[in-house]
């Protein structure tokens, strides 16, 4: 290649110079980190929808407890007011449902599972988590993801409490994977040394759930 030279003009390049002087074409949205950040099939809405078995139990802060139990060194018993005085932490996250709707940018408070985690102190055998919910709702994941860095058990979204329909008092979100992973309503925590099944992922669900991979369904 020797000829570095300008190329003559012509009416397509004197447009095409004009559109990038005054930025046609350009959304405002970076396209690789956006197309990354919508996984594959899903679609984006702005509202929550509500999603679960149907029935929503209703959990009092007075009557709540939440149980860490399995392959831990202390294993946990707490009450609301011992779960408010762990340190508190904030998150913003993105929620992928398996039903294709994704929601960007939700505010959550309450406690990092991770500072949770440095109370009960996993055994090193604990490889997996089962959560088990006051609506009998279970589902699995393994530790290292429950461990997550934007992992939360969530009392609080967008700055106001988590209502009874979205899994008020306490829910767990770990967005990495599709949202039937985040336990609403959450009562228990158990380690475990191998994965077991919850209940989506008895019922044809995956037993990991990455939305970028499109981990909906099992593969038998
Ligand atoms: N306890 C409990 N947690 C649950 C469920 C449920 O039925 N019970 N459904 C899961 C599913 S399939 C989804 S998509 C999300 C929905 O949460 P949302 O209703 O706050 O959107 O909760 C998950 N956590
Ligand atoms: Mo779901």
């Amino acid at each position: 290649m020797s000829d570095d030279q300008t190329p003559a003009d012509s009416k397509l390049t004197s447009s095409k110079r004009r559109w990038a002087a005054e930025g046609k074409f350009l959304t405002g949205r970076t396209s690789r980190p956006e197309a990354e950040r919508l996984p594959p099939g899903q679609h984006l809405v702005k509202n929550w929808p509500v999603l679960d078995l149907g029935q929503q139990p209703v959990v009092s802060t007075d009557s709540w407890r939440l149980e860490v139990r399995g392959l831990v060194e202390t294993p946990l018993t707490l009450a609301w007011a011992d779960f408010q005085a762990i340190e508190q932490s904030s998150r913003v996250s993105d929620i992928h449902c398996v039903t294709t709707w994704s929601r960007y940018d939700n505010k959550w408070k309450g406690v990092s599972t991770r500072d949770l985690l440095d109370l009960a102190m996993p055994k090193s055998e604990a490889a997996f988590v089962m959560l088990t919910s006051y609506d009998g709702y279970t589902t699995n994941l393994p530790l290292s993801d429950f461990a997550a860095e934007d992992a939360i058990l969530a009392t609080s979204w967008e700055g106001l409490p988590l209502t009874p329909d979205h899994g008020g008092p306490m829910r767990l979100v770990v967005p990495h994977l599709y949202f039937w992973k985040s336990a609403k309503w959450l009562r228990r925590i158990e380690l475990m040394p191998e994965d077991t099944a919850g209940f989506w992922e008895k019922n044809g669900y995956h037993m990991y759930g990455d939305p970028w991979r499109e981990q909906r369904y099992s593969d038998d």
